[in-house]
């Protein structure tokens, strides 16, 4: 399948950050985003809630600028109107966002989507969605405080199942933390998105760093 140039970082596989003022220690989104760009982060999501929509585009333009000077890729969650605005590389919905085909209507053929999903119907009804979306998230994997209508758990089983019989890119999400990345990345997840651990932590490139080392160690399939 060719794929839009916006999804190169999310096929290179690592982790995807995503922004929540609320968990960032009074950092800021734009400085979350720094920190995270500075950590070697590719790809960015910006995901506020609770925000006007002058304060959001001011950020979002913000991290724009930063994203493209990092060749990094950014991703505005939820609001496509904001996305195409700041000139985003992508947008991500949800099951209850407009239908996956009627936002390929309005960001045009060159904007990455990404869906989420939370069980294997709902992956393998975005499966026949490609061409018109580019990736889907799975999850929760585990319990997660973060999103407060976040559907149950799925746990590894369904990152074991996207890895095995989705034929899209995917990245698992949800409840991810140091202590439990290696699990899931050596479940077959080669992307893995993290809210609170990233965006709390006291010293992102630290942990990112961290987090980096047990995928490392964890990935799928045999070593050689
Ligand atoms: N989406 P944390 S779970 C934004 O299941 C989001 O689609 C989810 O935050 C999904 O890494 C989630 O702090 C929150 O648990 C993830």
């Amino acid at each position: 399948m060719e794929h839009r140039s916006g999804m190169a970082n999310f096929l290179a596989g690592g982790i995807y950050g995503i922004t929540a003022d609320e968990f960032a220690r009074g950092r800021g989104s734009v400085e979350s985003v720094r920190q995270m760009l500075a950590a070697g982060l590719k790809v960015i999501q910006y995901r506020e809630k609770n925000k006007s929509a002058r304060q959001m585009y001011e950020e979002c333009l913000a991290i724009a600028a930063l994203t493209r000077e990092a060749g990094a890729t950014f991703i505005v969650n939820d609001h496509v109107d904001l996305g195409m605005a700041v000139g985003a590389d992508g947008v991500h919905i949800g099951q209850d966002d407009l239908p996956p085909a009627k936002v390929r209507e309005l960001v045009g053929p060159d904007m990455v989507i990404g869906f989420s999903t939370h069980s294997a119907e709902q992956a393998r009804a975005a499966e026949k969605l490609a061409g018109v979306i580019d990736y889907i998230g799975v999850g929760p994997v585990f319990a997660t405080g973060t999103k407060k209508d976040a559907a149950a758990p799925v746990g590894l089983v369904l990152v074991e199942y996207a890895a095995g019989h989705i034929g899209l890119p995917f990245v698992a999400i949800g409840g991810v933390k140091g202590d439990n990345i290696g699990e899931v990345s050596r479940r077959g997840a080669r992307m893995i998105a993290l809210v609170s651990e990233i965006v709390g932590a006291a010293d992102i490139p630290a942990m990112v760093a961290s987090l980096r080392a047990k995928m490392a160690e964890n990935t799928a399939g045999p070593k050689s």
